[in-house]
């Protein structure tokens, strides 16, 4: 028999116990107001239409409530397991219940959802429960879609709601919500990958947009080093007879400092051979003749030296999973190379 699996989540009093008492059309489940009335996710079965109705009433989600992680776990648990025995047409989805009264959407609340449908691709529903009134449940809807505009948003009233003596406003929605959820399931579905494409790309940006703040601010840091290694190279180069060799030590202390800024672990041999090469390649034979510089013509070199190996560092940081960069030598070799191709760009 065709099986539809839904599970019905959302915070406490959001009335998903009264949704699943009026799909059973028994009172099976304890509903009521002033606080949480459901403390087990339960399981519910009954038939609709010839298939096998499975009603998964989940205990009410709280903001920084300790029951949440639990309740998660078996909500995930259950998506599993139902994912894992669907056939081809049976029906996996989630109902995410909000109190359509004035209650707010909230970023917890997306949070939820977005775990689900990042990790299962779980088709879901947002049901704005209790809405007798229409104006608060089309303002709530309205402030859902700006967030998730690929979503489907339905309002229900479950139970008829009475109001004094006159008002009796009748239940409805709940067979426009199994019809979408049955018969558009494939609907559903697709905007369920195309909520977890935009929630992909919203990672995606988020961690570029932290890797960049943390680029910056290891640049700005290694700048401080290669201002403490131009500052004594600058005092070498106003002691006279002093050779350009000499101008190796304040750069190795330069590169060295952007190393530990990086977290780029490697030998001091390795620091001198690179130091070697850029030294070399930017001072020309002619001046490298000469036994004395100047203080400040010192200070541009080790300078100049040090930002093109802060360039090809940042570069190789910027291109390294944090795996690769645990890699001594694999880290060197794309420092060489990438500072060797800076080095040619300047010559070309
Ligand atoms: N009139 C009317 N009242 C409703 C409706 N849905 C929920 N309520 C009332 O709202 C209150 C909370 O409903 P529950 O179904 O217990 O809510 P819940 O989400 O299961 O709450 P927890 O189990 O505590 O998480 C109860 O007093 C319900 O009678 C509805 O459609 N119509
Ligand atoms: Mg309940």
């Amino acid at each position: 028999m065709r099986k539809i699996n839904i599970v019905i989540m959302g915070k406490t009093g959001s009335g998903k116990s009264t949704l699943v008492n009026t799909l059973m059309g028994k009172p099976v489940a304890k509903v009521g107001a002033g606080g949480r009335q459901t403390f087990e996710n339960t399981l519910y079965t009954t038939r609709h239409n010839g298939s096998q109705l499975n009603l998964y009433d989940t205990v009410g989600l709280e903001s920084n409530d300790a029951l949440n992680k639990q309740t998660l776990h078996k909500i995930k648990k259950r998506i599993e397991e139902s994912n894992w025995k669907l056939a081809e047409n049976d029906i996996n989805a989630v109902w995410y219940c909000i109190n359509a009264n004035g209650a707010k959407f909230e970023d917890v609340e997306s949070t939820f959802i977005n775990s689900l449908v990042y990790t299962y691709e779980i088709p879901f529903v947002i049901v704005l429960t209790r809405a007798h009134s229409h104006k608060y449940a089309n303002a709530l809807k309205d402030q859902i879609l700006k967030g998730y505009p690929v979503c489907k948003v339905i309002s229900v009233l479950a139970e008829e709601f009475v109001a004094g003596t006159d008002i009796h406003i009748p239940p409805y929605g709940m067979n426009e919500l199994l019809h979408l959820t049955i018969d558009k399931y494939d609907l559903i579905k697709r905007m369920a990958l195309g909520h977890k494409n935009d929630v992909l790309n919203e990672r995606i940006a988020k961690l570029e947009k932290e890797r960049a703040a943390d680029i910056a601010r290891k640049r700005k840091k290694a700048k401080k080093k290669i201002k403490t290694a131009a500052t004594t190279a600058f005092t070498l180069g106003c002691i006279p007879g002093i050779s350009f060799l000499s101008l190796q030590g304040p750069t190795i202390g330069g590169y060295s400092g952007i190393n530990s800024v990086f977290g780029i672990r490697m030998n001091e041999d390795t620091v001198t051979e690179i130091v070697a090469t850029c030294i070399f390649s930017i001072i020309t034979l002619p001046i490298f003749a000469i036994p004395v510089v100047s203080g400040s013509l010192a200070k541009s070199m080790v300078e100049d030296c040090c930002n093109k190996y802060l360039d090809a560092v940042t570069e190789v940081y910027r291109q390294s999973s944090a795996g690769e960069l645990t890699d001594a030598r694999l880290t060197a070799e794309r420092v060489k190379l990438q500072l060797s191709e800076l080095l040619k760009k300047k010559e070309g």
